[in-house]
């Protein structure tokens, strides 16, 4: 049997604890409801701890998801939330220009915190029509090329497991390089 952890960030309102719910149903969750004016202009609810779920892929593969929190108040979950994660999946809302900049600094601060950890950036909402195609969103992101920038739609189960897929093949494919 294989543990795999996989964290999810990101901003306020990228679509994490929708993509793990569609991933695996969600075993936990920790939403509550909005209370700024400007966010619940966006969403009624926002996760203030974590979610959780886990989805076996089989050949003895068990991936368990965690979801950060995305309001900046709680950004010293990713510290708590990382301790032994393979691989992160930093999830912005593609179609969202006004957020553009905060995921960008976001986006930096993962970069320097999960320097060993392999990750992708899921641009997520590719169903919305003004969303950012991913090469659009890796050039204001400014990723390097070794982090993938898939496009995502965290409410399609099919889109969503692409998504997964690909950082589970970077996860597997460092670990077997390294053994
Ligand atoms: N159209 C569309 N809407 C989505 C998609 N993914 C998530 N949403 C919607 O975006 C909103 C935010 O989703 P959440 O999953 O709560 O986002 P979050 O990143 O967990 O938010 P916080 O925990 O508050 O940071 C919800 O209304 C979702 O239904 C998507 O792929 N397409
Ligand atoms: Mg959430």
């Amino acid at each position: 049997m294989r543990n795999v952890k996989v964290l999810v960030v990101g901003p306020f309102n990228a679509g994490k604890t929708t993509f793990i719910k569609t991933l695996t149903g969600l075993s936990i969750t920790t939403d509550v409801e909005v209370t700024s004016p400007e966010e619940r202009r966006k969403k009624r609810w926002t996760t203030v701890g974590m979610d959780f779920g886990i989805v076996n892929i089989g050949d003895g593969y068990v991936i368990r998801i965690f979801g950060s929190p995305g309001q900046p108040r709680f950004s010293f979950m990713w510290k708590v939330l990382s301790i032994g994660a393979h691989g992160i999946i930093f999830m912005l809302d593609s179609s969202d220009r006004e957020y553009i900049t905060t995921a960008t600094e976001e986006f930096r601060k993962a970069l320097s915190q999960f320097a060993k950890v392999p990750m992708v950036v899921a641009a997520n909402k590719q169903d919305m029509p003004d969303a950012l195609k991913p090469d659009e969103v890796r050039f204001v992101l400014g990723a390097p090329l070794s982090v993938p920038v898939l496009p995502c739609v965290a409410i399609d189960k099919t889109r969503a497991w692409l998504v997964l897929g690909s950082l589970l093949e970077l996860v597997i494919g460092q670990e077997k390089r390294m053994t």
